[in-house]
């Protein structure tokens, strides 16, 4: 059970509130004997891999869900962008966002095509569509959105933008399986749309992604080129690589979809907790959801305006720590100063105000089913207590802070 001391927080020499670390991204999973049932299935049927019956159960299953013509299951995210981008004929430059996952430029790049990064809007943390039309040149070809937090692109201006401007447009919706725009479920937007279903992600196949889409052409293109570009047994019709989901995770798959509405009820429950445990904390707020719409409330995002709290994100982060509650801060630095893309574009951070100003500003807490109430309220006690004792906190982190910026 956590105990947060009310007059002492670790930082300031008191005991952890947490004895074992508290993680943000603990996998979701399904009923474990319905697991061990299909593993059997699996090993009995003895085929393992290669378009086997539960990947296309599961991509059935999902594109139902998601209501889209295809759902092509693959090994995971990132494999899929590079499929999807490839697929598409994506050349040149295509416009992307820093503000994420460095696997959405390296999809990219890995092919020799240019990231363009692109700021965000403050307000959804996703493309500026404005931005977006500013830097298209004579050798764009894409737009790549992210789906921040699950919550969504603005698909209607850059759908706008892209029939206009005769462009590409691929969403990376790592984030958003589950979720809906405008009371459409993510995965029909654009010219298609790939989820990640890594352990870390609401709904998990262990390993594992996809693409949707409602392009009946773009998904055959896709089923070939995961698959080595194998149209028969000897016959090859285009350039693939290995891109299979397989058996064992398409089992997991179907076991955790099975829960998937008592998964998301459980991070809508959590989202709300942490909203009440940190009501009235100056300076932090939660990221809201648009309660409108479908949301899976996967990433539990708070934004630190160091000003109003008189702590820095990095600061409360560190008082997180210490207590054992493993806070991420994702996506710092933002892709813009990563490698290779520093090098390639070191001035890339001029025209990503606002990118810049939110790597430093936001960090995630634990959620999802390994997350109870009581963690929830003891984890709002340790942000309120060090809001209150602001100028403590910061004098007692001063030289570690210092030491790692030196570094
Ligand atoms: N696009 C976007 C926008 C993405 O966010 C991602 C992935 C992708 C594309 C690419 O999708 P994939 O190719 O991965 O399908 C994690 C995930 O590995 C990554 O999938 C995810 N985004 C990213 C946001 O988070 P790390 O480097 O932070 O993972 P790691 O190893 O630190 O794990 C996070 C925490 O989760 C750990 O502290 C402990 C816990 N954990 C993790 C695993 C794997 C467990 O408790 N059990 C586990 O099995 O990237």
């Amino acid at each position: 059970m956590p105990t947060v001391s009310s007059d002492n927080l670790a930082i300031f020499g008191g005991k952890a509130a947490f004895a074992e670390p508290l993680h943000v991204g603990r996998p979701n999973q399904g009923d474990r004997r319905r697991l061990f049932d299909r593993l059997g299935e699996m090993l009995d049927r003895n085929w393992l891999s290669n378009n086997g019956p539960f990947v296309q159960e599961l991509e059935q299953k999902i594109a139902e869900h998601v209501g889209v013509r295809h759902c092509v299951a693959m090994c995971n995210a990132t494999v899929a962008l590079e499929i999807a981008v490839r697929a598409l004929g994506l050349s040149g430059e295509v416009i992307v966002p820093s503000m994420t996952f460095v696997a959405t430029a390296h999809a990219l790049q890995w092919q020799r095509i240019t990231p363009v990064f692109c700021d965000i809007d403050p307000r959804t943390h996703t493309l500026d569509g404005a931005r977006v039309e500013e830097l298209i040149t004579p050798r764009t070809t894409g737009i790549l959105g992210v789906h921040l937090w699950g919550r969504p692109c603005e698909v209607e201006a850059l759908g706008d933008i892209a029939q206009r401007r005769g462009l590409r447009l691929l969403y990376d919706a790592a984030h958003a399986f589950s979720c809906s725009r405008g009371g459409r479920m993510i995965g029909g937007f654009g010219d298609a749309e790939v989820f990640s279903f890594h352990a870390t992600k609401f709904f998990n196949t262990l390993e594992g992604g996809a693409v949707a889409t409602n392009d009946d052409d773009l998904a055959r293109k896709i089923r070939l080129m995961k698959n080595f570009g194998f149209a028969g047994y000897d016959r090859v019709a285009c350039i693939g690589t290995n891109g299979k989901m397989n058996e064992a995770s398409a089992a997991f798959g179907l076991c955790t979809f099975e829960r998937l509405e008592e998964i998301r009820a459980i991070n809508r429950r959590n989202h709300s907790l942490y909203a009440e445990a940190l009501d009235g904390v100056p300076g932090v707020a939660l990221v809201a959801y648009d309660e409108r719409e479908r949301n899976n409330y996967q990433y539990v995002v708070l934004e630190v305006d160091k000003d109003a709290a008189g702590l820095s994100r990095d600061e409360l982060l560190a008082v997180l720590h210490a207590e054992n509650v493993l806070a991420r801060r994702y996506f710092y630095p933002g892709c813009h100063r990563m490698e290779p893309y520093r090098t390639y574009f070191p001035q890339a951070g001029l025209r990503l105000p606002e990118t810049e100003r939110l790597v430093n500003r936001v960090l995630q807490l634990p959620t999802g089913t390994s997350v109870g109430e009581e963690e929830i309220r003891a984890i709002g006690g340790i942000v309120r207590r060090a809001s209150a004792e602001a100028e403590r906190v910061r004098r007692v982190l001063a030289p570690a802070l210092s030491r790692r910026h030196a570094a």
